[in-house]
């Protein structure tokens, strides 16, 4: 599913990340940058040890909720990986909306400061994390088209969603723009 916003180009698709042809791929990380199962550990497989290495040397410290770091892509063809640390959902009281909204942005800044022209996001904190799936749909949709209609970059934006349900709920929320 396809959807311009501005100059901008969004898509979503099904499948998975460590896959796409884009400059630069976001990870659901956690704040340690530990790797772990889901998003992660499929693009710490895919882009190899290194990629550990150079996260452990350029933030021992991790990555507070809320934001992102960047590093290269390992043996994966993209040139950028986006760590962003999502919230935890614990019923919604503890900021969590902007804490999702905040990683979002920080990605898109990163996008800019790399000059990548494209990039993918993951449902981020929809996982292990528990985000529900609309509303975590309804802020990174909502983001990006803030981010893209404001900055006229990235000029392509592709979601990738890994399973049907979450295919079906971010393609709801961006039918709705169409009317908006
Ligand atoms: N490509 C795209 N999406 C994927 C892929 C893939 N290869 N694999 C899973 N997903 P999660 P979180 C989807 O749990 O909730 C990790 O252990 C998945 O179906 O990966 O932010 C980290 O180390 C779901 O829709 O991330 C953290 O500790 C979405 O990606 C913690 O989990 C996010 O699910 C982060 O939890």
């Amino acid at each position: 599913m396809l959807m311009q916003f501005g100059e901008s180009l969004v898509e979503l698709i099904q499948g998975d990340i460590t896959q796409v042809d884009t400059d630069a791929i976001v990870n659901a990380a956690n704040s340690q940058l530990a790797g772990g199962g889901g998003v992660d550990g499929a693009i710490h497989r895919a882009a190899g040890p290194n990629l550990m290495q150079e996260t452990k040397r350029l933030y021992p410290e991790g990555c507070p909720t809320g934001s992102a770091v960047a590093t290269r892509a390992g043996n994966m063809q993209m040139k950028y990986i986006f760590h962003a640390v999502g919230p935890i959902w614990r019923g919604g009281g503890q900021d969590e909306e902007g804490q999702l909204r905040s990683a979002c942005i920080r990605c898109l800044e990163l996008a800019l400061e790399h000059n990548c022209d494209s990039i993918a996001f993951p449902a981020i904190s929809t996982g292990v994390y528990r985000f529900p799936i609309d509303l975590a749909a309804q802020i990174l949709l909502r983001t990006i088209h803030q981010f893209v209609i404001e900055n006229q970059s990235p000029r392509r934006v592709v979601v990738v969603l890994f399973d049907e349900g979450s295919f079906g709920a971010f393609s709801q929320v961006l039918e709705s723009f169409a009317d908006s």
